[in-house]
């Protein structure tokens, strides 16, 4: 079997637990092939001069860091990746800043760890690049002689050509994307943006067999969601972390029905419509009042950029208003959380949950929508409020899926799961449930790996 080598702009750090799905994942990934390769930022800073890669072994996974240099955490990483692409990714032109400078810099760090991977390279690898940060990798392994296979996947959706075309950089990235063999997305609805865009502003050729021929290349673009270890996360609902905190929770709800969220602090998370959805229940169903508690978690991320300072705001002044407007002497409505919490934590209270209430306005997929499922009691499960926008909602056809952008819609879901019938809660959730743990994140990389085998063995 071929030596398996990953690269993301984070990896898991070294020496340390690995929490989150995505990592432990890609961990199993280069495990089941016994050992291999992961390559990415180091998560320092150096002033001016960074050193090489620093390798670190443990297991038999080598991990190959390397540091940014102060400038280069400016442009490329705060700049371009999250305030370029990430917008734009999510549809948010307007939110989008086009600085030359950061473009300089992404392509250069993209160009500089390009030659850094190149250099610990075996001629068997299989390469797997993950996401936004590292779009033009494939073209920088290209350039110093890479002719080995090369997959990519994308996290974020795709979005329209209309939309990915605002990007003044556009074409060079197009042309850089061309360069892997094997390209991932979420979601059929990417896989379609992604070929629209690259026929219409490309000139690239959609072939009878489903790939694309783009720049003198013959690639394809195939979707691979991803999933959850679904086991381990209804496992995590049993902790004794998990049952102090749902003890906690209940203390302040009393007997009141719990709608819950969680999500990373980011605009693309819905959370200002979600709040006004939540008031907007408490305005109409006056039955409600003093009835139901939301339980919002949002930990702060990447506050160095404006966008999400302005964000922050919003969300204290909203939950302001609701909990103004409805709080009485032993009730407030929004409990507000502006931090993060273990796993076993968020199992136990999305399982105590009546509501799971996922909103974003656009999500590559939601992993939070396939947690909350995992978690829930079969016998008496909660239901999940899911946005139309999120990639999970895809393959989730029976949870309520709701427009984001409509409050007074959201607000009437959220009445609708609260009023369900233990029948049609445990039916589709049955459904949902099937889904989770069939497209695990084991399916999801052994078939991501499978179509990347398959996909170089007999090409040019
Ligand atoms: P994210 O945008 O980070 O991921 P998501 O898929 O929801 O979004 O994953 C978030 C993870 O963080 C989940 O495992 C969740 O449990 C955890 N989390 C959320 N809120 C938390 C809190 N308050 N405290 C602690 N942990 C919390 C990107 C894309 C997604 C895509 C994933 C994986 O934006 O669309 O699903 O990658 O491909």
């Amino acid at each position: 079997m071929s030596r398996l080598v990953v690269a993301s702009n984070r990896t898991a750090t070294p020496g340390e637990e690995r929490a989150g799905g995505l990592a432990v994942a890609l961990w199993d990934a280069l495990a089941e092939r016994g050992g291999g390769l992961w390559f990415g930022w180091s998560g320092e800073t150096a002033e001016r001069e960074t050193r090489g890669v620093r390798v670190v072994t443990e297991d038999n996974v080598e991990f190959a860091l390397a540091d940014l240099t102060e400038a280069e955490h400016e442009g490329y990483y705060l700049g371009y990746a999250n305030r370029a692409l990430w917008p734009v990714f999510h549809y948010r032109i307007d939110l989008a800043r086009f600085d030359d400078a950061d473009w300089d810099a992404y392509a250069g760090v993209n160009r500089r760890f390009g030659r850094l991977l190149h250099q610990l390279l075996r001629r068997e690898d299989l390469v797997w690049v993950h996401d936004y940060h590292f779009l033009l990798l494939g073209q920088e392994l290209r350039n110093n002689g890479w002719q080995g296979p090369l997959g990519f996947f994308l996290h974020i959706p795709f979005p329209p050509s209309e939309v990915f075309s605002a990007l003044p950089q556009h074409q060079r990235i197009a042309r850089g994307l061309a360069e892997f063999d094997l390209l991932g997305f979420q979601t059929q609805r990417d896989v379609r943006n992604f070929c629209r865009y690259m026929v219409e502003q490309n000139g690239a050729e959609a072939l009878p067999d489903g790939h694309l021929r783009a720049f003198g290349r013959t690639i394809r673009a195939e979707a691979f969601p991803i999933g959850i270890d679904a086991q381990e996360f209804r496992s995590f609902t049993e902790a004794d972390e998990a049952r102090r905190a749902v003890e906690r929770v209940q203390r302040f709800i009393g007997d009141r029905a719990l709608v819950i969220g969680a999500d990373r602090m980011d605009y693309s998370k819905g959370l200002p419509q979600r709040l006004k959805a939540f008031g907007r229940l408490l305005d109409d169903y006056e039955d409600l009042r003093g009835r139901v508690n939301l339980l919002q978690i949002a930990p702060p991320s990447r506050e160095t950029v404006g966008a999400y300072r302005d964000l922050r705001e919003e969300l204290d002044r909203l939950t302001g208003r609701v909990n103004g407007d409805y709080s009485d002497l032993d009730y407030s409505p929004v409990r507000y959380l502006a931090r993060g919490y273990s796993r076993e934590v968020l199992a136990g209270l999305y399982r105590l949950a009546r509501v799971g209430l996922v909103t974003p306005l656009h999500d590559g997929m939601n992993l939070v929508a396939k947690e909350y499922v995992a978690a829930q009691d079969p016998e008496d499960p909660g239901v999940l409020v899911l946005s139309e926008f999120a990639g999970a909602a895809e393959r989730m056809p029976t949870a309520l899926l709701v427009n984001p952008h409509d409050i007074g819609g959201v607000a009437d879901a959220i009445r609708r799961a609260l009023e369900m019938s233990r029948d049609e809660r445990v039916e589709r959730w049955r459904a949902l449930d099937a889904e989770v743990r069939t497209n695990d994140i084991a399916a999801w990389r052994r078939s991501f790996l499978g179509a990347l085998e398959r996909t170089v063995g007999g090409k040019e």
